[in-house]
């Protein structure tokens, strides 16, 4: 490259000397960060506040909405009594891995009145994580079958609440019929490591899936 374009550009040139080892470009933490958006879905009350939270690791922006007598009829809170807020809009939060892979957390409202907002939430996803509550798996069948439709890459995490019984992934990926190629995972999202495991199985399977 003619360095006297470079210079007058202001852009480093692009062609590298010969001798330069390629190792150091990939090591090079000055380099910048890549930005992912990576989306949560799954039943209501299956913990993808929870997740979004305990991995941020900037103030979670949380549009919580005190639930009233008012939904009553339309949500149903008899597997979650104690649950007295519901995420309206979404959940947000940023998490940065190896310092350079900075991953943007965007938690779905669970109730089925917002799925309007769904199209417009996946947008430039590379992938979503699937929530699963073993006592109330079939919540989480929408989600999957809308990733499935739309051919997003998505993990499987079974989110283990006290009381219930514990389940094997192999199990769990039965009784969803997930497919093989389809990583499932034992999460509890109140454990940051644990959450930290679903979200880095779910970089590496978006990377298998997306062509070459
Ligand atoms: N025991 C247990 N409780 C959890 C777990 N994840 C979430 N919870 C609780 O379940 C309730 C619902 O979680 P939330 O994140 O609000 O659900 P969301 O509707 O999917 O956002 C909260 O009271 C959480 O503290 C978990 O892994 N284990
Ligand atoms: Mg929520």
């Amino acid at each position: 490259m003619d360095s006297a374009v470079s210079d007058a550009t202001g852009v480093a040139p692009l062609v590298t000397e010969p001798d330069e080892d390629v190792r150091s470009w990939q090591t090079d933490r000055t380099r910048a960060p890549i930005a992912t958006k990576i989306v949560v879905a799954g039943g209501f009350g299956v913990g993808k506040t929870t997740l979004v939270t305990s991995v941020s690791e900037i103030t979670p922006l949380q549009t919580e909405a005190l639930m009233t007598e008012a939904s009553e009829a339309t949500d149903d809170l008899s597997a979650t009594p104690g649950k007295l807020t519901t995420t309206v809009a979404m959940d947000f939060g940023r998490i940065t891995l190896d310092d350079d892979l900075v991953l943007y957390l965007f938690g779905t409202p669970g109730q089925q009145r917002f799925w309007f907002m769904w199209d417009d939430l996946v947008r430039g996803a590379i992938g979503a994580v699937v929530m699963a509550d073993t006592r109330r798996l079939k919540d989480c069948f929408p989600a999957l079958d809308y990733f499935e439709s739309c051919g997003l890459p998505y993990v499987v995490a079974v989110n283990h609440f006290d009381g219930s019984e514990r389940f094997e992934a192999e199990d769990v990926r039965e009784a969803l019929t997930i497919p093989a190629r389809i990583p499932v995972m034992i999460m509890d999202a109140r454990r940051r490591i644990s959450a930290i495991e679903t979200l880095l199985a779910l970089v590496a399977h978006a990377l298998d899936e997306t062509p070459e």
